[in-house]
């Protein structure tokens, strides 16, 4: 007790200057929020890329992870990377499109058939047009994009055979002007909610139905709360790693090599681990209670375009965008 006293007499300076340095304090920490839990390859992998962050600059670069919306929803997290208050965050490109309109190129309606016109696309012009527009916002948009995978439609009181079961419904989409769009285009109901409100939102039953990648309704454990799985696979997404322009900048060019290849590798394996749980992650699914539908597409891409979908959203994208959009896909409209 006499001790702590005396201690607490000293001057806050010199008490410090007495203590020993059991660890150095790193010149640069930085925060990096996302959406999901801790048990997705995304944020596997980005602790890993943490992890050898921390190594290759000798302790100077430090990242505290805050996963699963500890920092706000989605729209939340956008805006704290815009203002600095977080360095990264990984928004999907859904998400990212409430920010820079011409993100969501990549998530219109059964655009992509596999993953070998995905990633030639968005490594290629298609993801650097994207990362260009982020840059006239204050983002740096690091060059690999990470996989969240192909949306399929999960419900609670009914199966989905075909689009006409669409017809009503009512939908979980992610905020996101396109996906909005895009389900009204064929009938539903659709509603925006960030992605921390969906597991209580099903579960309560504001909506009845919700649209995301296998791997995500695994670790979010949707299963618990909803009977039907869809494999429509009517948008490809991906997470852009972003960081907030201003305090990447400011970081010695050292240590943004470091970083940069950390996370883009990391953005790689993280793409093959969503590859190896796709091989195993519906049969866990069904497993697990989910009964599995194979709707067409074509009844989904006919309403589509009787709807107007794709015309609006080429006009809204741009020639540009939607140029390389269809050197990558193929004729859409
Ligand atoms: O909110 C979603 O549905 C999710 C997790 O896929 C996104 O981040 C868009």
């Amino acid at each position: 007790r006499r001790a702590l006293q005396a201690l607490s007499a000293l001057p806050a300076a010199g008490l410090i200057g007495a203590m020993p340095r059991v660890a150095r304090a790193a010149e640069f920490s930085l925060k990096y929020g996302n959406n999901l839990p801790l048990t997705h390859p995304l944020n596997i992998r980005a602790q890993e890329a943490a992890e050898r962050i921390a190594k290759e600059t000798g302790g100077r670069v430090e990242i505290a992870i805050f996963p699963n919306n500890q920092l706000g929803g989605d729209t939340d997290m956008l805006a704290q990377v815009r203002s600095g208050a977080i360095t990264f965050f990984t928004p999907s490109a859904l998400v990212a499109a409430t920010l820079v309109p011409v993100a969501a190129i990549n998530a219109v309606g059964f655009a992509f058939a596999d993953y070998d016109q995905v990633w030639k696309a968005m490594d290629g012009s298609l993801g650097a047009h994207v990362r260009v527009a982020m840059a006239k916002v204050g983002l740096h948009a690091f060059e690999k994009m990470w996989d969240n995978g192909f949306r399929q439609i999960t419900s609670g009181a009914k199966p989905i055979e075909s689009a006409k079961d669409i017809d009503g419904l009512k939908i979980r989409v992610p905020v996101s002007p396109l996906s909005i769009s895009m389900f009204k285009a064929l009938a539903a109901s659709p509603a925006s909610l960030q992605f921390s409100e969906v597991y209580s939102s099903l579960q309560t039953r504001i909506v009845d139905a919700q649209e995301n990648p296998l791997p995500i309704i695994q670790v979010a454990k949707l299963y618990e709360v909803q009977k039907y799985c869809a494999i429509s696979n009517h948008i490809w997404d991906g997470f852009w790693f972003i960081a907030n322009g201003r305090a990447w900048q400011a970081l010695p060019a050292d240590l943004k090599t470091i970083i940069a290849n950390a996370i883009n590798d990391a953005g790689l394996k993280q793409r093959e681990d969503i590859k190896a749980f796709n091989a195993t992650v519906q049969s866990d699914l069904q497993a697990k209670g989910l009964t599995f539908t194979k709707p067409a597409p074509d009844s989904f891409r006919a309403k589509l375009r009787e709807a107007g979908f794709y015309g609006e959203w080429k006009t809204r994208f741009g020639e540009e965008a939607w140029g390389l959009l269809e050197t990558a896909v193929g004729k859409l409209a």
